[in-house]
């Protein structure tokens, strides 16, 4: 929550600096269905600090991750302050006058079309590919029809949240459908409007083979490391009737980078880098080299000494031996026990002390077992 308190401050700072008219956000708003309240409330503040209370024009549309209704259940209100909230495709484009830079802007904004949310009449018999080639037909017919009255006179930008095929994706998306991600081709983006503001990668990126200028923002923090090797962004745009667009890329200084630490030397390692003060303000993936696994209470303690820590993974010494095959029955008990931990831990060695609880846990088993015989035996 701090991170994205910090980056809509960052946000709004930028919004003001450039003066901007009209702020698109093309989803994901949540990361969930069912936000918590706080992330809520921290939304509709934002979105009312961002619109200026009515000042300045916001739209934005639900991704895949968002719930439509429950996006769209403020709406009456947001659109008191001039924010417009829409949570399911629909076919109207909107349109507004723009005092601020006396333009009319029309915006065909398709909140995510899900294939159940545009009713496609698909039936049962299709292959995988003709649903795919339908889609991509049924959304840029969807597009043509939204935009067919648009005014070379006015700002015209189409808005929507899809995956465009060719798109540079990361590990934290999540499929955009359910079996198999839908696609559109970038050809399909309409082509009578001045940019097309697009929702879902979360790498800033423009779709080059569009028949006009289309373009992820990309996500405004980092959610996942495949994302940490590049800067997040919004993009500005200075759009007038008729002509070029002008973009531009604004780098945020906010959100925490996101670094990993391989500790080959061990536990000892980590506090060392701690103390030296390494990236205090970062989130890190550790991976500490160890013989045996960590305990809770290790694990609990280098969670104490940096509040960045995400996930401490344990890496063991590769110890494996070729397989070798040979019967069960012939190894010790005690032995199998511990090729079976080494396994399961990824190549830690048993303790001593583990290896006796569980020779004892055995035989206590044993015993049981050996008393219902007896039992069944006097029966
Ligand atoms: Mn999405």
């Amino acid at each position: 929550m701090a991170e994205q308190e910090e980056f809509l401050d960052e946000l709004h700072q930028i919004v003001r600096e450039e003066k901007a008219d009209v702020i698109l956000i093309a989803g994901d708003a949540f990361d969930t269905v069912n936000p918590p309240a706080a992330a809520e409330q921290l939304f509709y503040e934002s979105l009312a600090r961002l619109a200026d209370y009515g000042k300045r024009k916001v739209v934005v549309i639900a991704g895949n991750h968002d719930h439509p209704d429950r996006l769209a259940a403020a709406a009456p209100l947001a659109e008191q302050h001039g924010i417009t909230l829409l949570g399911y495709p629909e076919l109207v484009p909107y349109s507004f006058d723009i005092p601020s830079c006396q333009q009319r802007l029309n915006v065909a904004a398709l909140a995510y079309p899900s294939e159940s949310r545009l009713k496609e009449l698909l039936t049962e018999n299709q292959t995988e590919e003709s649903l795919q080639l339908k889609y991509d037909q049924k959304i840029a017919q969807l597009f043509a029809q939204m935009t067919k009255d648009f005014h070379s006179q006015e700002v015209n930008i189409a808005m929507s949240h899809l995956f465009i095929a060719g798109g540079d994706p990361s590990d934290s998306e999540r499929p955009i459908q359910v079996g198999g991600a839908y696609t559109v081709a970038p050809q399909s983006l309409p082509a009578n409007v001045q940019y097309v503001a697009l929702g879902h990668l979360h790498r800033p990126q423009t779709i080059h083979k569009a028949r006009t200028l289309a373009r992820y923002s990309g996500s405004p923090l980092a959610y996942s490391f495949s994302e940490s090797g590049y800067t997040k962004s919004v993009t500005m745009l200075e759009i007038n009737p008729g002509e070029a667009v002008e973009m531009k890329e604004i780098y945020l200084a906010s959100g925490k980078p996101l670094v990993k630490w391989k500790a080959t030397e061990g536990i000892n390692q980590i506090y060392q880098w701690v103390e030296e003060g390494r990236d205090p303000n970062a989130w890190i993936d550790v991976e500490v080299h160890v013989q045996h696994a960590l305990t809770m209470e290790q694990i609990h303690q280098l969670r104490k000494i940096h509040p960045g820590f995400i996930q401490i993974k344990p890496v063991f010494q590769d110890t494996s031996s070729p397989i070798e095959q040979v019967s069960v029955s012939t190894i010790p008990i005690d032995d199998i026990f511990r090729r079976f931990y080494e396994k399961q831990s990824g190549g830690a060695e048993a303790e001593e002390e583990l290896v006796r609880i569980f020779l004892e846990c055995l035989r206590e088993e044993e015993d049981e077992m050996n008393e219902g015989i007896a039992e069944e035996v006097s029966q």
